[in-house]
């Protein structure tokens, strides 16, 4: 059984810590309750009262993280430079954290050999209490009749400007009844807020406007944003125009964060 303080996990409270200086959150849950939600063929394969936790990037992380990684790292040979640094960045802090303990690690584009995602992130976020998870079976009468509508996690702080990284698993870490698990806080309440949520997240998710669903503490900066909105085989140049590179493009998955 882990040691707690006030029913967190002591270990969650040190990654906490490590975490917040990389401008990173993490939330522990249940396996158990992750399982309980999710078709078999998504089940993580772990006992049900192992201690698990979803990792989220916040706006800081690229200036206080990313810019960083750039300046020391030669970019040209990396896949993708902000999954190569979240990597990184994770690692260092579960190494530093854990040095005792058995951690699996899984990222947010990790890939089972099914095809299917290694962990559905936004379930995670939802039942470590992170940020609430808003899909179509939440709306009432949906509008969009048999439409498939993919949801959205919103943050009660962030609204939308953050992603979902990483998942640990601390196998050995068992949960016992006395860890009481937060609710996430349902910050997107009346249905034609929902409705509108799912439609820019579904028809436009290339303006950002679900981001701010519900005003946010904290957004992307203007240099983020600028990153972010560059198609991925363009992000070469943009750093090499930034000054961070100075050879060929990198080869860069397709996706904004
Ligand atoms: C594949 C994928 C896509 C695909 C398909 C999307 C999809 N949802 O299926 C495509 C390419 C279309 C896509 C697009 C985008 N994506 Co995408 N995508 C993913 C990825 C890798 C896997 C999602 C997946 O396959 N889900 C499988 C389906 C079956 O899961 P599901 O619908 O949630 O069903 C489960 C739940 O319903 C659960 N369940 C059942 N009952 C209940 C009840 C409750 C209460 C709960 C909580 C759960 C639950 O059980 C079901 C499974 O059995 C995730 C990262 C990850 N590892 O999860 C990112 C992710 C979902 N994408 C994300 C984003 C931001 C985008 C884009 C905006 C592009 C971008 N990256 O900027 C667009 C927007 C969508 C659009 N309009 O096109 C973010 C979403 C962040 C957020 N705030 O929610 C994620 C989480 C990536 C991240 N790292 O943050 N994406």
């Amino acid at each position: 059984m882990a040691a707690h303080t006030d029913g967190v996990p002591s270990v969650i409270r040190d990654l906490r810590e490590s975490f917040k200086a990389k401008g990173c959150e993490i939330y522990p849950f249940k396996v158990g309750r992750y399982n309980a939600l999710t078709s078999e063929v998504h089940h993580l394969s772990y006992a049900a009262d192992s201690l698990a936790a979803v990792i989220l990037s916040t706006p800081s992380m690229f200036e206080k993280v990313f810019l960083p990684f750039l300046q020391s790292h030669d970019c040209e040979a990396t896949r993708d430079p902000i999954d190569e640094c979240v990597t990184q960045t994770i690692s260092s802090c579960v190494s530093l954290c854990c040095p005792h303990q058995c951690v699996d690690v899984m990222y947010d584009y990790e890939l089972l050999p099914s095809r299917r995602p290694k962990f559905l992130a936004q379930t995670a976020a939802h039942v470590s209490g992170a940020a609430f998870y808003y899909q179509k079976s939440d709306i009432h009468n949906p509008p969009w009749l048999d439409k498939k509508m993919f949801g959205v996690c919103i943050h009660p702080r962030l609204g939308g400007w953050f992603a979902i990284r990483a998942l640990l698993i601390l196998k050995d870490v068992l949960l016992g009844d006395e860890v009481q698990q937060k609710d996430p806080v349902d910050c997107v309440s009346r249905q034609e807020d929902r409705i509108e949520l799912l439609e820019r997240f579904n028809f436009r998710w290339q303006d950002w406007s679900y981001r701010d669903i519900i005003p946010a503490e904290e957004r992307y900066s203007p240099r983020q944003k600028e990153y972010f909105i560059t198609p991925p085989a363009q992000r070469g140049a943009l750093l090499r125009h930034w000054g961070f590179m100075t050879k060929s493009d990198t080869k860069s998955t397709n996706k904004q964060s």
